[in-house]
């Protein structure tokens, strides 16, 4: 595999789900693979899973791992091209992939959506710019659109659970003050439509995702339908895709509530994290018994395990 930013850049994502799981059981059986290889992980947002399941997982591959907060720590870059540098940006994007590239065979990047644009950001230029000029293989921590590492440990965690071969999968908005990025819903809903679960999306009006990550999803704007015999609840806020990065009013009432856990099939309560509790979820749905949430955040070092080992295979 070259890079990990798409399901597309995987061969095959039934094989990378079991190569999850044999990690899982086996965390340091490929400890020599990565040796003399440097991981340089680029965080352009705050980050606490990504972060340290990715370091976790180049430290299990052998690998050594440099971190930087860019932005913060280092200079402020830009991506534009043909423009003239006499503002606070000090270095160009051509020259610091391309460094970076000097310093490390595999490189994360994490850059969410600015959100005040939505062709500029459905353009993944940051991300873009990394794999087109750093000249090594990249993976992506969360991009503007995309969030590949979560929705394969999504997946390794509802390979584990379910008890059904064809459960029902819900995703579903929840409430949240601030407008939020699409990736986790998309990326969720992408890598969703690539297994033989049933797949369902329940949104307020508004909201619904891009149809190139819907895909073959049922879509509804009314959530207690989709919650009937549910086995896997999947919460998650994003701002609009319609109107670009707003919070439209109302919709207050989409927390996923024990009330309505009631209407599915006893139901795995699952989330990214992190996660506002009162606004997105009930505290007695996420203490509950059904809660996933810490299962699937630990797997999270599996997921991009997993994909970092197919990487280095190739290099
Ligand atoms: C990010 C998002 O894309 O929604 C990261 C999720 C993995 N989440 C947030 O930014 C939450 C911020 C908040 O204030 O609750």
């Amino acid at each position: 595999m070259k890079h990990f930013i798409t399901p597309a850049d995987v061969p095959s994502v039934k094989e990378l789900i079991e190569e999850g799981l044999r990690q899982k059981a086996n965390p340091t059986a490929d400890n020599k693979l990565g040796k003399d290889k440097t991981l340089c992980l680029l965080f352009f947002n705050s980050s606490l899973r990504t972060r340290l399941s990715t370091q976790k997982a180049g430290i299990n591959l052998g690998m050594n791992v440099i971190v930087m907060n860019v932005g913060a720590d280092s200079w402020q870059l830009e991506f534009e091209d043909g423009v003239t540098m006499n503002g606070n940006k000090a270095e160009h994007i051509k020259e610091a992939a391309a460094v970076i590239g000097q310093y490390a065979d595999i490189i994360g990047v994490r850059a969410f959506a600015g959100l005040t644009n939505r062709e500029e950001d459905y353009q993944e230029l940051v991300l873009e710019s990394f794999r087109k000029l750093s000249g090594v293989p990249v993976v992506n921590l969360e991009s503007a659109t995309r969030h590949p590492c979560q929705s394969l440990a999504d997946l390794i965690t509802i390979e584990e659970l379910k008890l059904k071969t064809r459960p029902k999968v819900v995703l579903t908005w929840a409430p949240h003050i601030k407008p939020l990025p699409q990736a986790v819903g998309n990326s969720f809903a992408e890598w969703l439509n690539l297994t033989e679960y049933d797949f369902v999306i329940a949104n307020p009006e508004g909201y619904d995702l891009a149809p190139e990550f819907v895909g073959k999803a049922k879509v509804t704007h009314n959530q207690a339908e989709a919650f009937e015999g549910a086995d896997f609840i999947y919460a998650k806020n994003w701002s609009s895709l319609e109107h670009y990065g707003q919070v439209l009013p109302g919709n207050e009432d989409w927390i996923i509530s024990a009330e309505k856990m009631k209407l599915t099939d006893n139901a795995k309560f699952m989330h990214c994290l992190p996660v506002r509790r009162g606004l997105i979820v009930e505290d007695a749905v996420i203490d509950s018994d059904n809660s996933v949430v810490i299962q699937q955040a630990g797997n999270r070092v599996w997921s991009v395990q997993a994909a970092l080992k197919k990487i280095l295979e190739e290099l």
